[in-house]
């Protein structure tokens, strides 16, 4: 078994400064990188890697897009941020874009994705006070258990990993979690008539790639609408072709009432999100309630048009979709011992480890790395195989013969 490994001079150099100056709130693997391009990135002593992370589904259109970066660098030598203080012109033309892309009357743009949920929570309660007639300060929102939506202090409150929320208390009130793809507990939550919204990832993503049952978000979908409670689907993750569609909501033909959007709408390349809706909730948060200083910013706006023409255009939904049937069938041929589960829905895929050793899924993944691929460990047991969508046939029949091979460590 392997549990530590050699690493250069430089490396070890990067990771102390890191160590020493930096904020211990990650434990990342122990490479550093200093190239991207398409599916692969290159640490700083040269070798070349396959990302099997995609920054978390923020590089779904690969690594420094030419496209992306020419937009990117095009805008930054025009005009980068005005402030919502004055107009610019490109947020209109992007407004008009997205909305017509994804089929909203309106869209509001922020920057972090956990702002985009930020804004989707304060959007419901508005909503269920100005629109359905809840009490003032009894709005609910029902949230799943496992759920992952970001790190503010709000959003933490109705985490159920104590890793996410202990001792970051006190915590917002107004949320009740209940089970993921559970339809009749999620009948009998909403009948409560303060419910404004169901807050939910179509595919939960930090849980360990957990895909609901078919019919899930078709009844998710029924129930939101017969109890007048709106639905919010965070495709922070899973949306812009991560899963084979678009949206992943787009699986069952399901049009979400909020949508929340982040990542690879910037292919990577700076912090975009967006969040989608009708004028009937959109327009309940008036001029001074709710914004950000670099929201809608031309630069963001520039790049974010790119960055959904490119997902289209390069057909990488579809790419998605046939990649991640083969890389699936493929893993499963391998027929290992210590794979125990293999789930997932077009690029965003997990295994789970399963190992008399605790530490094999980390080890497992620094064979991974020494063999030219990268890919992170969760929960202890679950790796992520999330590559980029630009990703080949080839590619992934490379890409299964070093996960073979590296399995051979846990021998
Ligand atoms: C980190 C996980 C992924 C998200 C959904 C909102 C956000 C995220 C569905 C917030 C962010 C990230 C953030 C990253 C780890 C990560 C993650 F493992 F925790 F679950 F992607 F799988 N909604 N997800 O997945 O977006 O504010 O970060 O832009 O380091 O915390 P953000």
């Amino acid at each position: 078994m392997q549990s530590t490994i050699a690493l250069s001079a430089s490396t070890q150099y990067f990771l102390d400064l890191e160590e020493k100056y930096g904020a211990h709130n990650y434990h990342p693997l122990p490479v550093v990188l200093n190239k991207g391009e398409g599916p692969f990135v290159w640490d700083v002593d040269g070798k070349k890697y396959y990302d099997f992370l995609s920054g978390y589904s923020a590089v779904n259109q690969g690594h420094c897009h030419p496209k992306i970066i020419h937009s990117f660098i095009e805008q930054a030598q025009k005009l980068t941020l005005t402030s919502r203080a004055f107009h610019n012109n490109l947020l209109g033309e992007y407004e008009k874009f997205i909305t017509e892309f994804f089929g909203y009357d309106k869209v509001l743009p922020m920057n972090t994705g956990v702002e985009a949920v930020e804004t989707a929570i304060k959007l419901a309660r508005k909503w269920a006070y100005e629109v359905k007639g809840v009490e003032s300060g009894k709005a609910k929102i029902i949230v799943c258990e496992g759920n992952f939506h970001g790190r503010t202090s709000t959003v933490i409150s109705f985490s159920s990993d104590p890793s996410a929320y202990k001792n970051y208390g006190p915590y917002m009130p107004g949320f009740e979690a209940i089970p993921f793809n559970d339809v009749q507990t999620l009948e009998k939550a909403l009948q409560d008539k303060n419910v404004a919204a169901f807050l939910f990832e179509p595919i939960q993503g930090e849980a360990g790639v957990f895909v609901p049952d078919e019919g899930y978000l078709t009844a998710v979908r029924n129930l939101c609408t017969e109890y007048n409670v709106l639905m919010i689907a965070d495709e922070i993750q899973t949306g812009l072709a991560r899963t084979g569609k678009m949206l992943a909501c787009d699986h069952e033909n399901v049009r979400p009432d909020i949508v929340t959007l982040g990542k690879a709408l910037s292919g990577g390349t700076m912090p975009v999100s967006a969040v989608l809706a009708d004028d009937e909730i959109m327009l309940t948060i008036k001029p001074g309630e709710h914004g950000s200083t670099y929201g809608g910013n031309p630069l963001a706006c520039a790049v974010g048009i790119t960055s959904l023409q490119v997902l289209r255009d390069e057909k990488m939904m579809e790419n998605a979709e046939a990649m991640g049937v083969l890389l699936r069938d493929e893993l499963k041929k391998l027929n290992s011992p210590f794979i125990s589960i293999i789930r997932g829905k077009g690029l965003l895929n997990a295994i789970v480890i399963t190992h008399s050793n605790k530490e094999a899924a980390w080890d497992l993944c620094l064979a991974l790395k020494e063999n030219g691929l990268l890919a992170k460990p969760t929960h202890g047991d679950k790796i992520r195989f999330a590559p980029p969508l630009v990703i080949t046939k080839d590619q992934i029949m490379e890409c299964v013969g070093i996960i073979s091979k590296s399995l051979e460590i846990l021998k």
